[in-house]
């Protein structure tokens, strides 16, 4: 029976997150397309040679290893992202790439090598430096032209393409070039439903909706000492009552989700009556006709209260990914493996967005989930036991060897 090597998957789990020098102090900092990024890139690719892959990288910088390529080969593939948000966990993503890499690697091992079995690593899954998040594997699956992808600016007014050929991973692969049998994604859960209820495998049914808004309040800049009430021009009275529209509709059970995550002012002095506002709200629900109502009701009322408050507004819309149902046949196989392993385990639904969201589109796709402790993620805190990232490694090769049998 084959057997994770514990040992030389830890090892190499710590090689890639201590290149963060802080670790302990700030958590993960793995930005997409940044130095950083390319050095995780740079050493996992070397991993996948020495493990005799083919590597290829696409024109979004996804890097994919192949044991065998043939352009209509159809093959299963393994794997997730490497990127991670700001001060990020030790697993997100990386997890699933490094668990792709060890099944393979055993898989490999045996007399016979498989040859329909591949890994990918999409580029930028976090969307915290060039929004949407997903991006490269919603490249992948070549819902948007390439052209419209490599012009996202940055913060910084820097390019994907720019971005990607400084970091020497615009790769000549187009998209879509090749299709997948089967996407298969092991992932932290990165939500508290397995700590909370004391499971060990989720088995991942789909991935909520989600919707990003980029919205800027523009005012007019005065003097905070001297500016009559009735005179000011301040954005911060419409941006409250926003506040107070999303605070009221996400009561606590409400299984309606607005977060307003980025914020910035400007001047941002604290004397001087703000001019603009921007702000981010990432919007989610399982439903996508409930997602689309609270979009509409959020936008009637920043409509509303721009005319009482005589403030001009922009929105853009940084993201809009419909719900996803993962497929049956392969969630039935993870099941019958998990009864085999005697894990307990919960049917899930993914709060957060995965490559997998993306994939489910252009081919069979799921998702394994193990526990994240306390259900902390996207922070330095995010944590799951030794034992429950082997029990997911197990499965994974277990799901997978089971693919192999029946393609
Ligand atoms: O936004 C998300 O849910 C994912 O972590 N990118
Ligand atoms: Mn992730
Ligand atoms: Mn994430």
């Amino acid at each position: 029976m084959n057997k994770i090597n514990s040992k030389r998957f830890f090892n190499r789990l710590n090689i890639i997150n201590n290149l963060n020098k802080d670790l302990s102090k700030n958590g993960v900092n793995r930005i997409t397309l940044t130095k950083k990024d390319k050095q995780a890139r740079d050493i996992i690719v070397s991993w996948m040679k020495k493990l005799g892959l083919i590597v290829k990288i696409d024109n979004i910088g996804n890097i994919f290893g192949f044991n065998y390529f043939e352009k209509d080969a159809q093959p299963i593939i393994l794997g997730s992202h490497i990127d991670t948000v700001r001060n990020g966990g030790k697993y997100d993503g990386l997890l699933g790439v490094l668990g792709a890499l060890e099944v393979i690697e055993i898989l490999n091992n045996k007399n016979k090598i498989p040859k329909n079995i591949g890994i990918a690593i999409f580029t930028n899954e976090e969307g915290v430096r060039f929004s949407p998040d997903m991006m490269g594997s919603w490249s992948f699956t070549k819902v948007e032209k390439i052209n419209k992808i490599h012009k996202i600016k940055d913060d910084q007014n820097i390019t994907v393409k720019q971005a990607l050929k400084e970091i020497n991973y615009l790769g000549k692969e187009k998209q879509l070039f090749f299709k997948p049998k089967y996407f298969l994604e092991l992932h932290v859960e990165q939500g508290p439903l397995l700590d909370i209820y004391k499971k060990d495998i989720g088995i991942v049914k789909g991935v909520q909706a989600i919707n990003w808004l980029y919205i800027s309040l523009l005012g007019q800049s005065n003097h905070a000492g001297t500016t009559p009430n009735s005179k000011k021009v301040d954005p911060n009275k419409v941006f409250s009552k926003i506040l107070n529209f999303i605070n009221k509709k996400t009561y606590s059970n409400s299984k309606q989700l607005a977060t307003v995550g980025k914020v910035e002012y400007f001047p941002n002095q604290t004397n001087v009556i703000p001019n603009k506002i921007n702000f981010t709200i990432d919007i989610r629900n399982k439903d996508d006709l409930k997602l689309k109502n609270f979009r509409k009701e959020l936008i009637k009322q920043i409509n509303f209260y721009s005319k009482c408050y005589s403030i001009d507004f922009k929105i853009k819309e940084l993201v809009n990914f419909k719900s996803v149902k993962f497929n049956q046949k392969i969630n039935n196989i993870i099941k019958k493996n998990v009864l085999k392993n005697k894990f307990s385990h919960m049917n899930i639904y993914s709060g957060a967005g995965h490559d997998a969201q993306m994939l489910s589109k252009i081919c069979s796709t799921s998702m394994i989930f193990i526990p994240s402790l306390r259900g902390i993620s996207h922070d330095k805190k995010e944590d799951t036991k030794k034992q429950q990232i082997l029990n997911g490694l197990r499965l994974l090769l277990n799901v997978t060897e089971d693919l192999l049998k029946i393609n």
